[in-house]
């Protein structure tokens, strides 16, 4: 970090600083779209949260001013630049990089590392650890603007359950309310919603819909409380003393100022009077950049120092004010101008707060269009309003590895895309990538973009039989995986571990891996190698030089650990997505059911994946899924495995949680056995097995988890 090559410019609304960057391999500066890798040819990512189909070169919904890098010998390094002014940095080919800001302060983070995750468990040891999500909310979600009613959303849901396809999650779009205004009930089309949200609990399901932060302000005094309230509790964003008054989905709108204190307290109010009525289960909080459609508001912004400041960074439409608010805007304590980019993390937090107090003990569950720096305590991301097309599907890898580097693992993009009409064969194709995203749910747009057509469902029951069997296995393979995907959350919650993460996290030194974004890996065992061209039924992947088995054969990747890692071929047929465990890994799985709660009830299975040294770990992390604070009130259980050439045991390192959902341990499948066993037990009682493909499949185990066991074979 050499500030030695050029000056530091700090004046009144700019500041300038540059220095010199490590190595060329410099990852992060979200939220913007591109390959994951940045290029440092003069390339110029500008930070302001702005609403706007995603593109590259434009600022996004998010700000993120932190970037990774690995220096040549294969240490990584982080920098975080803590400031929420407009602000660009310019990556040139020296490589350097260079910031400019308009405002606050240089307030700069150096994380050493040395390994790429520990940067990252460093920068969120800073930031705050990741919320941890319920175990529900890592099911599978479905959405769509546009299913106009009650009816229309449960035809969905039961046609999924009839199909016997995985779902825990139901949504809705804006579609419920009245003029699409906040805590509103459109009676007329949504009246049954109550019910319909029992039937789900019912069926062990649950219920998200969508909050915007504009509320509207043109309703006669009386008539619509949450203006009413925040009028007389004085907690929207001013301008000259006035409401700022701009239109979003109604053609008045006023916009809560979470900054203050009090804008909490309304906002608990709201949601716990909503919840009389409507028991969601989590919330959606979009347009949260916030937006504003037009130019500052319904007449405009004054001229001023802030809405047209002497130099204005690389954002989209070059205006501060475009589809916001005036930046001479007076928010708690400041101007617009200075926290902007913070709208979407406060709402997230006022937000989190008030779920924490309405589902009591329960964790809230929130994804947010807008983040900051600290999301990750409060919720996740999704990633905004994509398109259905091959390309988009691809930049989702991207996105959902830099959010995971950002400290907000549960990310997703909409699978089969948001605008505009899917496809069967996309649509497949995005399932099995989807059901790896961390938060993975499939969402549609209304309309055809610039058009009335209305987007043609994409749930997967709207496609054939053959697409409907292939994304209910992809599906199930995911609900079968959780309790792996679990243990990483419980990981990023505690160490600010990466749940997502691309191969050169593990493989820094392999100069092949630092390219790589069109696959990732689970934690450090699961390698996800999807396809992303249209028509495809091959996927190269890359193989880091390691020992690799296929996860549903568990045969051996040839060739591996060799000279260097290898580019393969694999034959990818339409309903197959390619799934690899890296040897020395030992994954937790659950026999999966069509709800996460069914899933519960199954038996575990253990995948052991030996490493040439004919060894391998893992951890599983157990608790009631749904209790705040599980792990702080030591609420919960943690197991140790461990495996060698000639057994698997258990270790209990914490026995805080014994819960009436299963914990019975049913089998073990071990990879890369190389001699037949003659003989198999278990705790000392000989066990049923079966021999092929160096594969030892250990059956009709009748152990318990939550106490050590021992298998052997010789
Ligand atoms: C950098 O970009 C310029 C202009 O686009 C181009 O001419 C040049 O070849 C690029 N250099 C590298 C190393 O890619
Ligand atoms: C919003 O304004 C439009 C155009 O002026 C008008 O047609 C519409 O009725 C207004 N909507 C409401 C709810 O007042
Ligand atoms: C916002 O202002 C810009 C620049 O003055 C102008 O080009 C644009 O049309 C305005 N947008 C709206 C929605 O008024
Ligand atoms: C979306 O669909 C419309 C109507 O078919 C088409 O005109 C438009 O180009 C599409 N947009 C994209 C980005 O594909
Ligand atoms: C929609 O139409 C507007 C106005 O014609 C145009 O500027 C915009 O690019 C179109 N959007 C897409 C995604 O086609
Ligand atoms: C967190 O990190 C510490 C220190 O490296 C380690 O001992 C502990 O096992 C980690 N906890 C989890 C849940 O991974
Ligand atoms: C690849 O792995 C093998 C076995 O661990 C090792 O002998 C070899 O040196 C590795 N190659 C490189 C380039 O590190
Ligand atoms: C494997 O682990 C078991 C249990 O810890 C131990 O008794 C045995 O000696 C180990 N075998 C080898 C080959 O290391
Ligand atoms: C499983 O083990 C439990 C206790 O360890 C025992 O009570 C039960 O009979 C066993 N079931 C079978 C099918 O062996
Ligand atoms: C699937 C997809 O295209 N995802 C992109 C959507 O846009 C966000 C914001 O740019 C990107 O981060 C995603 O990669």
């Amino acid at each position: 970090f050499n500030c030695g090559i050029g000056p530091l410019i700090f004046a009144d609304q700019f500041i300038q600083l540059s220095s010199s960057l490590a190595s060329k391999y410099i990852y992060g500066l979200g939220e913007h779209r591109g390959s994951f890798l940045h290029d440092v040819n003069w390339s110029r990512y500008a930070f302001w949260s702005r609403d706007v189909f995603p593109a590259e070169n434009l600022n996004l919904y998010s700000v993120h001013p932190f970037y990774l890098s690995i220096e040549d010998d294969g240490n990584a390094h982080g920098v975080f630049l803590l400031n929420s002014n407009t602000m660009e940095a310019i990556l040139q080919p020296s490589p350097s990089i260079t910031w400019r800001t308009i405002g606050g302060i240089l307030d700069f983070y150096v994380f050493l590392g040395p390994s790429p995750d520990q940067v990252i468990q460093q920068y969120t040891e800073v930031i705050g650890r990741t919320f941890m999500p319920p175990y529900w909310g890592l099911g599978f979600h479905l959405c769509r603007w546009g299913y106009e009613t009650v009816d229309g959303t449960r035809k969905i849901t039961d046609r999924m359950r009839n199909a016997k396809i995985p779902q825990d999650v139901q949504w809705n779009d804006i579609d419920y309310a009245i003029d699409y205004k906040d805590f509103t009930l459109n009676e007329k089309v949504f009246g049954d919603l109550p019910k319909f949200i029992d039937e789900l609990h019912n069926n062990d399901q649950h219920y998200i819909h969508i909050v915007d932060p504009g509320i509207a302000a043109d309703s006669a005094p009386g008539t619509y409380e949450p203006f009413d309230l925040g009028k007389k509790m004085d907690i929207f964003i001013k301008l000259d003393g006035k409401y700022i008054e701009g239109k979003v989905w109604t053609n008045v709108t006023v916009f809560p100022d979470f900054i203050n204190p009090r804008t909490s307290e309304w906002w608990y109010r709201m949601i716990s009077e909503w919840y009389k009525k409507v028991h969601f289960d989590g919330l959606w909080i979009d347009m949260n950049e916030p937006v504003q459609f037009g130019n500052g508001s319904l007449i405009g912004c004054p001229q001023s120092k802030y809405d047209n400041p002497p130099y204005t960074p690389g954002i989209f439409e070059g205006i501060l004010k475009a589809f916001t608010l005036c930046a001479s805007a007076d928010q708690y304590k400041s101007k617009h101008y200075d926290v902007h980019s913070l709208y979407g993390l406060t709402e997230m937090k006022a937000t989190f707060e008030a779920i924490a107090r309405i589902r009591l003990e329960k964790r809230p569950f929130i994804i947010s269009r807008s983040t900051y720096p600290s999301s990750g305590k409060y919720g996740g991301h999704w990633l905004g309003d994509n398109f259905s097309k091959w390309k988009d599907m691809w930049y989702s890898i991207p996105g959902i590895l830099n959010f995971n580097m950002f400290g907000i693992p549960l990310v997703g993009a909409d699978i089969c895309g948001f605008n505009n009409n899917s496809n069967e064969a996309l649509c497949q194709r995005w399932h099995q990538l989807g059901a790896f995203y961390p938060f993975s749910r499939n969402h549609n747009s209304l309309h055809v973009v610039n058009s009335t057509e209305k987007c043609k469902d994409q749930d997967p029951t709207a496609f054939s039989e053959a697409m409907q069997i292939s994304t209910r296995d992809v599906l199930l393979k995911r609900y079968y995986l959780l309790p792996y995907l679990y243990t990483l959350f419980h990981k990023s919650h505690v160490n600010g571990t990466t749940v997502a993460r691309p191969l050169f996290f593990e493989f820094p030194h392999d100069d092949y891996a630092l390219t790589v974004d069109t696959q990732f890996l689970w934690g450090e065992a699961l390698l996800i190698s999807p396809v992303l061209q249209e028509g495809a039924v091959t996927v190269t992947a890359y193989f880091p030089n390691h020992s690799w088995y296929d996860f549903d054969t568990g045969v051996r990747v040839p060739g591996l650990p060799g000279e260097t890692g290898k580019n393969l071929n694999l034959k990818t047929p339409m309903d197959k997505i390619n799934l690899h465990i890296r040897g020395g890994n030992i994954i937790p799985a659950q026999e999966p059911g069509i709800t996460t709660k069914e899933s519960r009830q199954n038996k575990f299975h253990l995948i052991v994946a030996l490493c040439t040294k004919n060894e391998a770990d893992g951890e599983l992390y157990l608790d009631d899924g749904d209790t705040l604070d599980a792990y702080e009130q030591e609420l919960y259980a943690y197991v140790r495995f461990q495996a060698n050439a000639t057994s698997v045991i258990s270790q209990i390192v914490k026995l805080g949680f014994t819960g009436s959902d299963s914990a019975d341990l049913g089998l073990v499948k071990v990879f890369g056995v190389v001699q037949q066993p003659s003989y198999v037990s278990a705790n000392g009682v000989k066990a049923q097995f079966s021999y092929k493909n160096k594969v030892l499949t250990i059956e009709k185990l009748n152990l318990s988890l939550l106490k050590p066991f021992t298998i052997v074979w010789k």
